[in-house]
């Protein structure tokens, strides 16, 4: 492989640019109209405009990049995440044209896109799994028999949903048939596919997932676990590694079970396997996402691999060059997403220019950036800026080193997450690891950071006042 074009924008494009460079591998870059100047395009050794601002008319017009990527004569293309990175057909039609596509076979990303089919592929494997059924349901007064069998809450998803999309609780029996019924119409007009399912709601989860790579000779290891409970809206916030509730003992559970389901749809690549874990640590597998996530750079932190290169490799029919004993957890990192949104007010996109914009340094903080400074910020895509990422070697550590990364970080302009992150690294049951998934509902309100604004600006009065007495006195010494 000399030559990847990346199908994808902003930081995760220079983030797959830097490692395809650190091989000695040509890089292009594509970009819509209004990315034209963006750092990603300038990173690369070739670059090629691909469509108008809107991602459906450039990345996410599959054809035209393959058409640009033989024109070009690469030899892969690397999706990144979101975009066409879990899109069977286009994975497919890029290895149709005798390109590789750096990622999983459609097959695995077809079967992992269909929580059914994902169900029914694992069945083999001894997966341990919330209990529910695994078959479309479509008869309201079975799916209620089924329902008193597994107690309620029970929680109905859509088979093509994800990501939280197209999912209902139900917490007692009057409400299952209406519920029931919006889900199927909800899921109909949100995917085309009506297929819904149910399962055993668990109330106060932790999200833990599990980073794998599989290698086209049989091989598939699991980098240990991220942390992802700290959410907003299905939307992560904060990830870290490992997990503060994990034992090796799970760990190695988790780990297996997550290489299983991996071999269950043939995987090959990186992939993502997610778990929730209830409050008595019991795991059930959810779903797998057949991509190179967001979070991957805390897995590489403890882990000490770069993904992006095993995933080249792999792509390139390399074994993986260990085995899962040579694998180890070293330290502790921490991730906060720092988005262009104002967290005093409802998180709303908070688009314009980034008149200051001072990346944080030193020893232990990465930031996966995809600005700079002067850029406006579009209004068509993702607003995620960059990915603030510490590395100690305690928890503490990682999160004394965010919460410093954090003031070093300026940005004027725009209204950010980073005001946001430093809420959650403070918190007591963050720091103490007692959390869960409804975190952020639960103890997060603009109020929190108003109050800490305020009591900022107190103790800045008070030294200043303090600095003022002292002056006063010095000053009056001569004439005493
Ligand atoms: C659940 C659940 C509780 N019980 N399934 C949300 C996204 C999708 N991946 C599955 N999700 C959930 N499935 C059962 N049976 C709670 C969630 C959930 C969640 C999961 C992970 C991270 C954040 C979440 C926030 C709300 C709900």
């Amino acid at each position: 492989m000399k030559k990847i074009l990346v199908a994808n924008r902003g930081e995760i494009a220079i983030r797959v640019m830097q490692t395809a460079k650190k091989m000695g591998i040509r890089t292009v870059a594509v970009f819509s109209e209004v990315d034209r100047n963006a750092p990603h395009v300038r990173f690369a050794d070739e670059a090629v405009c691909i469509g108008e601002a809107p991602s459906n008319k450039s990345y996410l017009v599959g054809d035209k990049i393959i058409q640009e990527a033989l024109r070009l004569r690469v030899d892969g293309i690397h999706p990144g995440y979101g975009f066409l990175s879990e899109n069977a057909d286009f994975a497919e039609t890029v290895e149709k044209n005798g390109l590789t596509f750096i990622g999983p076979k459609s097959k695995a990303i077809r079967i992992m896109g269909s929580k059914l089919a994902a169900k029914e592929a694992v069945k083999a494997y001894d997966i341990p799994m919330v209990p529910g059924v695994d078959e479309a349901i479509t008869d309201v007064n079975e799916a209620k028999t089924i329902a008193d069998k597994i107690g309620y809450p029970i929680l109905i998803k859509a088979s093509a949903g994800g990501g939280g999309k197209g999912m209902r609780i139900v917490e007692k029996k009057k409400d299952f048939e209406s519920q029931m019924k919006r889900a199927i119409s909800e899921a109909t007009s949100a995917f085309g596919d009506g297929s819904v399912f149910i399962e055993k709601y668990v109330t106060s989860p932790r999200h833990i997932e599990i980073q794998v790579m599989a290698d086209t000779h049989g091989n598939v290891l699991h980098f240990f676990e991220r942390e992802c409970s700290i959410q907003r809206r299905h939307q992560k916030v904060v990830e870290e590694a490992p997990s503060s509730i994990l034992t090796p003992e799970l760990r190695e559970a988790m780990g297996i079970a997550a290489t299983k389901v991996a071999k269950s749809c043939d995987y090959i690549g990186a992939g993502t396997v997610e778990f929730l874990m209830d409050a008595d640590l019991n795991f059930y597998f959810l779903e797998m996402n057949t991509r190179l996530q967001v979070e991957h750079p805390v897995t590489e932190m403890i882990s000490g691999v770069d993904l992006v290169e095993l995933q080249i490799n792999v792509a390139r029919g390399e074994a993986l060059p260990f085995k899962q004993e040579d694998l180890s957890i070293k330290g502790h990192a921490m991730e906060l997403r720092v988005y262009a949104e104002d967290p005093l007010n409802d998180f709303l996109p908070s688009v314009g220019n980034l008149e200051t914009y001072q990346l944080p340094e030193g020893e232990g903080v990465r930031v996966d950036n995809g600005f700079e400074e002067g850029m406006d910020i579009p209004i068509y895509y993702d607003p995620m800026l960059s990915k603030l990422i510490t590395y100690g070697k305690t928890r503490e550590e990682s999160i004394e080193l965010m919460l410093k990364a954090i003031q070093n970080y300026k940005v004027k302009g725009v209204q950010t997450t980073l005001p946001f992150g430093a809420f959650v690294m403070e918190h007591e049951a963050f720091r103490s690891g007692n959390f869960d998934t409804h975190f952020v509902k639960d103890y997060y309100s603009p109020e929190a950071i108003h109050q800490k604004h305020t009591q900022e600006a107190e103790i800045a009065a008070l030294i200043a006042l303090r600095q003022y007495l002292k002056d006063q006195k010095t000053l009056q010494l001569p004439l005493n």
